[in-house]
């Protein structure tokens, strides 16, 4: 999720041009048993420099170090020139942190921030190494094993704990990992929000075509049979530029927060790894906040405000100095209802055109899933909701995932979709509001992309502009308080002209035993422009 790095290096040039931003902005009680624990170059300082240094350590950019920079750039440009523009310089300065990030000169806030010898159960793993060159050629890096030579019995866990197998189909046991998650799972720096992934989202991401309950790992205190600990993983098939894989996309680890530092994360990471490769699978995608060795992207979050008034209540924005709240509320407020001629929920009908759509769409990223017909059923309809129950405007009970289709009214063809899905975040310790409710920006897809010349002509532009202008409508009408969407996909295309704002929040995307050139995120990679590098999103 979450947060700044801490060191800025002058000494890395990035180009403003080529990078996706938009100015702006308890535990519970139960008995859990202690489980055994198993640079800069010298040279002569520059003012900035010298500004710089002071300020290392600390998270924000200051406004001293900004004055500094739009001084230069006045004194050898003029003026009148955008980059002059403060909120400009703020945002290439946060880039340039961005950049270190991937280039593993620096951690997120500090937290991932470790010398590669430091990692000790990252550096035994077949996964590039945090500083080696990027190699000129895709493949894996150890080759697959024959199912005899994987290991058979399962990873030894320290005394009172064992393995446990969790059973999606038993309400009982999603119950168990929502509550594990709801409690111990990812919160920001500032230990304000923590997701909260409601049991009918987990039991849909979870259980997708294909998947096997062995992926579905948790440990538990063998005494008294609590869950305490939890990874799983799904199958999917992966394209990363020309190569196209089976493999194992890898979520919700977790260990509860007495645990923590005890080293079990290694312990289940090893396990699953053994429980995939048993079925003759050996790649595999995750994400993560904290830089581990080593990000194939970098994401940023952007934050689309829709509730002003709660979201300034809670602290996840502020009105700035040069506005009022009723302004805020006035720029940020969206239509009664979606604009789109022949826009519609997705049905049963539509899965084949949305599949075929899709398809066709996602050759426009370096990295996807190759979705079946069963897949695309599954992401995009399943999650819909109980349809018997009366609903709420724009929300059924249980709803997890909202997907609309584009019909055109003479050929009936689909020629776009959006979806969005639901992720709220506990407040922690609010007085007032115990939830914040926010959709993120899913999978989507136009037929305007295959025309000749659409991006030079603005018109895909145009038209994403649209289609998620009217997820932003029927988002807010459905009662989510902000709207969330990473520098992925076509997403930097129209996140400035929607209102979204830039947040503090880096997502970082990793491959297992896989080996790729750096892939275009919050930043352009080997000539691709930003966001165009992933095509994939993790729930
Ligand atoms: S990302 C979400 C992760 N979950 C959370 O952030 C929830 C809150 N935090 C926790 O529950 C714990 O802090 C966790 C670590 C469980 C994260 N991914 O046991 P430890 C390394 C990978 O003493 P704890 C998601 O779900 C760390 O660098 N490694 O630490 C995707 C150190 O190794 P090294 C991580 O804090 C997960 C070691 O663990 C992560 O008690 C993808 C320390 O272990 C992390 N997020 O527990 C998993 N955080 O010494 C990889 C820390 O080397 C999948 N570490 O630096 C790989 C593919 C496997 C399948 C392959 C199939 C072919």
């Amino acid at each position: 999720m979450s947060s700044s790095s801490q060191i800025i290096d002058t000494t890395q040039v990035s180009d403003p041009e080529d990078q996706c931003s938009t100015p702006e902005h308890e535990i519970d009680d139960a008995v859990v048993p202690e489980a055994s624990s198993s640079k800069p170059k010298k040279k002569k300082k520059s003012k900035a420099a010298k500004v710089l240094n002071a300020v290392r350590g600390k998270n924000e950019i200051p406004q001293e170090l900004v004055t500094h920079v739009v001084d230069r750039v006045v004194a050898e440009h003029g003026p009148n020139t955008a980059a002059t523009n403060e909120d400009n310089i703020r945002q290439v300065l946060e880039q340039m942190k961005i950049m270190d990030v991937i280039k593993g000169k620096s951690g997120i806030s500090g937290r991932g921030k470790k010398a590669m010898g430091e990692h000790k159960f990252w550096a035994t793993q077949p996964v590039p190494q945090l500083g080696d060159e990027a190699s000129p050629d895709d493949g894996f890096i150890e080759p697959d094993k024959p199912r005899e030579e994987v290991r058979q019995d399962a990873y030894p866990l320290p005394k009172d704990f064992e393995w446990s197998i969790l059973d999606i189909n038993d309400s009982k046991q999603i119950k168990e990992v929502y509550d594990l998650l709801s409690l111990n799972y990812v919160e920001d720096d500032e230990a304000a929000f923590r997701f909260q992934y409601s049991a009918e989202f987990l039991e849909w991401a979870l259980k997708p075509p294909g998947y096997l309950k062995e992926w579905h790992l948790g440990v538990r205190v063998s005494s008294n049979r609590k869950l305490v600990a939890f990874i799983s993983g799904v199958p999917v098939t992966l394209r990363v530029r020309g190569n196209v894989f089976r493999a194992c996309e890898i979520n919700y680890l977790c260990v509860h927060k007495k645990l923590r530092s005890k080293r079990l994360a290694p312990v289940l990471i090893k396990e699953i790894t053994r429980q995939v490769n048993l079925t003759g699978i050996f790649q595999a995608i995750y994400t993560a906040g904290v830089v581990l060795p080593t990000p194939v992207s970098t994401c940023r979050y952007f934050h689309r405000s829709l509730n002003i008034p709660k979201l300034v209540d809670v602290k996840f924005t502020y009105v700035p100095r040069s506005m009022t709240l009723a302004r805020m509320i006035r720029v940020y407020k969206t239509a009664a209802k979606p604009e789109l001629s022949g826009l519609r929920e997705m049905e049963e009908r539509d899965v084949s055109d949305v599949a075929d759509l899709f398809t066709r769409y996602m050759q426009r990223f370096s990295m996807g899933p190759i979705m079946t017909l069963d897949e695309v059923r599954h992401q995009f309809l399943s999650g819909r909701g109980r349809m018997d129950e009366p609903s709420e405007h724009y929300r059924r009970p249980g709803q997890v995932v909202w997907t609309y289709v584009v019909e055109d009214p003479k050929t009936r063809r689909i020629t776009d979709f959006f979806s969005f899905y639901s992720l709220p975040s506990t407040i922690i310790n609010h007085p007032k509001h115990g939830l914040l409710e926010a959709a993120y920006l899913f999978y989507y897809a136009s037929d305007v992309a295959f025309a000749e010349d659409s991006e030079a002509d603005n018109n895909l532009k145009k038209r994403l502009e649209a289609l998620v202008g009217d997820a932003l409508i029927i988002a807010n009408q459905a009662k989510f308080d902000v709207f969330n969407a990473l520098t992925l996909m076509d997403n930097c295309s129209f996140l400035e002209s929607l209102k979204f704002g830039a947040g503090d929040g880096l997502l970082n995307f990793y491959l297992y035993n896989w080996r790729t050139a750096p892939l275009a995120g919050v930043s352009a990679a080997g000539g691709v422009e930003p966001g165009k590098g992933v095509g994939v999103v993790m729930l």
